[in-house]
């Protein structure tokens, strides 16, 4: 128990990460409708939101620049303990700029962007400048609402300067960091020209959690090599200082989509969806519109299958279900249009006038249609070139307690390291090897298909978004009680 005996409080905590849980929209003149955005990141903190007096920090969704609609904004919120962070005019630059522009692509082993060369040092100071003050917001919200014993659980790359800012406020504020993409390794992210700094920050935490060992291995190597500070088992030190680096595999709420398959509605949309694709194998793909997601690659891949089976040319649909995101990222704008492009060129190499190998939609699907369509799928298709985990796999696996289809899923996707033993691995930049997944999976024998379900069924159910978020929070509580005892002898 967290429980503060000697006052009979529970112990407090601040979430914080870019986004709150909810998403306001503006309903008339100073009134707002707050909408939750479930997700792993979610399920796993309101289990942990139960154990602890829980406040969320991060940004709602929308800019207000009017002092007493601010006002209003954060009330509503205040009612559901969250409290939100404006950046204002720093937004482009933080958020499509420096996070998903730069970070992102370099977490993810895809380099620094090419582009504008005559201006690149520009633009990078300005984004990297623009981070900073981001980060700097965060800082102020934190300041202005924390209690002294206060842990604060910070999420993702976007906050890297957080623990910092934090640590040099108060040194004896509890700090843990938590990445949800993956870290790449050394040589990858010496790239990036605020290699130290962004380091530096994060070794100010008390505990930094990865989703995988290899992850956390490339993090502490990055560390050694860049900074010429200790690996050891427990962390890394520095001048006597212990930063623990631990591994917490993210998961999912598994019950909450078992539920969702046993609804009539869902039954319903089961159904229906059967009769669509009657006499037909189905291979689902579900993604946000990004690169780091390999669609392209799915598709080339899927492709060749088509190519080199002729027999099975009427009998499967790929089904790909691809959530648009970061408009305003040129990278993210020039994936659709490759995307768009092979969608055209495989249908119109492999379709009729009555059927098409490929249904592709840009939008995002309701819960209980997910969920259906996770159902009624033969084969799951995730061909991430690179991922924190992939809670999608989670998802598949959760809703396919009666079917007991097949995931193919990418070698470099974390999940890889927790699902590999029911899954086919594939590296996705082998069309061959993806198109003989494929094959594999769909001529696979009942009993071999059950074999493998239930061995990550199994995983699935046990490794919860809830216990993710527990192992995290306990070990803070611990890297804590530690290092207070260093503070009283
Ligand atoms: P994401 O990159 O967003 O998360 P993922 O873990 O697969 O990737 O989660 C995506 C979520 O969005 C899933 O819950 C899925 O159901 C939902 N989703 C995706 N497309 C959808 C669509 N078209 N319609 C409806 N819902 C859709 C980041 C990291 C991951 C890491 C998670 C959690 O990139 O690697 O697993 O955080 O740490």
């Amino acid at each position: 128990s967290y429980d503060d005996e000697s006052c009979g409080k529970r112990q407090r905590l601040l979430v914080v990460a870019n986004r709150l849980p909810v998403s306001a929209k503006r309903t008339g003149e100073n009134s707002w409708s707050l909408e939750m955005s479930p997700g792993g990141l979610v399920s796993g903190l309101l289990g942990v939101a139960t154990e602890f007096e829980t406040k969320w920090v991060g940004w709602p969704g929308v800019d207000v620049y009017d002092v007493v609609e601010e006002k209003a904004l954060s009330e509503s919120l205040a009612e559901i303990k969250c409290i939100p962070v404006f950046f204002g005019e720093v937004f482009d630059q933080y958020y499509n700029g420096y996070c998903n522009g730069i970070l992102w692509p370099i977490l993810h082993h895809l380099g620094l962007p090419q582009e504008d060369h005559n201006d690149t040092n520009k633009t990078f100071q300005t984004q990297y400048d623009a981070y900073k003050k981001a980060n700097r917001k965060f800082r102020d919200v934190i300041i202005e609402n924390y209690e002294e014993g206060d842990l604060v659980w910070i999420h993702d790359y976007h906050l890297m300067f957080l623990p910092q800012y934090l640590k040099e406020y108060n040194k004896n504020i509890k700090v843990g960091w938590f990445l949800h993409s993956p870290f790449p390794s050394s040589e990858v992210f010496k790239t990036l020209p605020s290699r130290s700094e962004l380091l530096r920050s994060l070794l100010t935490a008390d505990l930094l959690g990865f989703h995988t060992y290899d992850f956390a291995s490339h993090f502490v190597s990055t560390c050694t090599r860049i900074l010429g500070v200790e690996g050891t088992p427990e962390g890394i030190v520095d001048h006597g200082k212990v930063t623990r680096v631990a591994v917490f595999p993210i998961g999912i709420d598994p019950n909450r989509f078992i539920k969702a398959c046993e609804l009539p509605e869902v039954r319903q949309q089961m159904t229906e969806l059967k009769e669509r694709f009657a006499g037909k194998k189905v291979i689902l793909g579900v993604d946000r519109l990004d690169m780091i997601k390999g669609i392209p690659q799915k598709f080339l891949g899927f492709e060749k299958f088509l190519e080199e089976n002729m027999d099975w040319r009427d009998k499967v649909v790929l089904v790909q279900i691809a959530v648009p995101t970061r408009n305003s990222v040129p990278e993210y704008r020039k994936v659709k249009d490759q995307v768009h492009g092979l969608v055209g060129r495989i249908n119109g190499r492999f379709g009729s006038v009555s059927s098409l190998p490929i249904h592709h939609l840009d939008c995002s699907v309701d819960f209980n249609f997910l969920c259906a369509l996770y159902a009624i799928a033969d084969v799951m298709l995730v061909t991430s070139l690179r991922d924190g985990m992939n809670l999608v796999s989670y998802e598949f696996i959760a809703c396919q307690e009666a079917k007991k289809g097949v995931l193919v899923l990418s070698e470099f996707a974390g999940a890889a390291q927790s699902l590999g033993a029911g899954a086919i691995l594939v590296n996705p930049w082998d069309v061959t090897e993806v198109s003989s997944a494929i094959k594999e999976a769909l001529n696979m024998p009942a009993e071999e298909r059950e074999k493998r379900h239930r061995v990550n069924f199994q995983y699935v159910k046990t490794h919860s978004a809830k216990k993710w978020g527990n192992d995290f929070m306990s070990e803070l509580h611990d890297t804590f009680s530690e290092s207070d005892m260093k503070i009283k002898k």
